[in-house]
C-alpha cells in the first residue's frame, strides 16, 4: 500500500467542545494511522502563512483570532489516499450544508467554527505537514495488523 500523508488540525472549537477523541477516534476506525500529534498554539505570523489564500478575505480578521486564541491539536493521517479520504471524512467548509456523517455535519453548524482543518491536495499537504512537524516528529511504524486493513496489492 502506498501511503499518503495529510495534514489534520482540530480546532479551538474542538477542543473547547471537549470532542477531540470523537474526532480522532474516525480516523482511527477507518483504519488510518497517526503518524504524528501534537498539540500548539498557533501565533499571528503562523496563522497568516497556513492561511495566506485567505488573507485579503473580510473575515480574516475573525478568523485569525479564532485560531490564535486557544491551542489546537496537529496531526498527521496516514493512509491509503489519506488526502481524499480525511476530505470526505471531514466534510465540506460549510459545515451547514455538510451531510450528516462528516465530521463536520455531526459537530457543527458554520462556515467558519468548523473544528477541523484537513490539507486540500496531495501538494498542499506536503507543504502543511512540513509547516506543523519536522521530520524526526513524524514516526515510521506499521501496524502488526496490516493484513486486516488493506490487501497486499493495494
Ligand atoms: P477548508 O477548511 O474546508 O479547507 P478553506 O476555504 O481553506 O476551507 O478555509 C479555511 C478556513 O477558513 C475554514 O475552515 C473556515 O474556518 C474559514 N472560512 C473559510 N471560508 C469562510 C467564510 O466564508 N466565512 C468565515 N470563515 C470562513
Ligand atoms: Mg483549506
Amino acid at each position: 500500500m502506498a501511503a499518503e500523508r495529510t495534514l489534520v488540525l482540530i480546532k479551538p472549537d474542538g477542543i473547547q467542545r471537549g470532542i477531540l477523541g470523537e474526532i480522532i477516534a474516525r480516523f482511527e476506525r477507518k483504519g488510518l494511522k497517526i503518524a504524528a500529534m501534537k498539540m500548539l498554539q498557533m501565533d499571528g505570523k503562523f496563522a497568516k502563512e497556513h492561511y495566506a489564500h485567505l488573507v485579503g478575505k473580510p473575515f480574516y480578521p475573525d478568523l485569525e483570532k479564532f485560531v490564535t486564541e486557544h491551542p489546537i491539536v496537529a496531526l498527521v493521517v496516514e493512509g491509503k489516499e489519506a488526502v481524499e479520504v480525511v476530505r470526505l471524512i471531514v466534510g465540506p467548509t460549510n459545515a451547514t450544508k455538510a451531510p450528516a456523517g462528516t465530521i463536520r455535519g455531526d459537530f457543527s453548524n458554520s462556515t467558519s467554527r468548523n473544528v477541523i482543518h484537513a490539507s486540500d491536495s496531495k501538494e498542499t499537504a506536503e507543504k502543511e505537514v512540513k509547516r506543523f512537524f519536522s521530520e524526526k516528529e513524524i514516526f515510521k511504524y506499521s501496524f502488526r495488523n496490516e493484513y486486516y486493513r488493506y490487501a497486499a496489492d493495494e
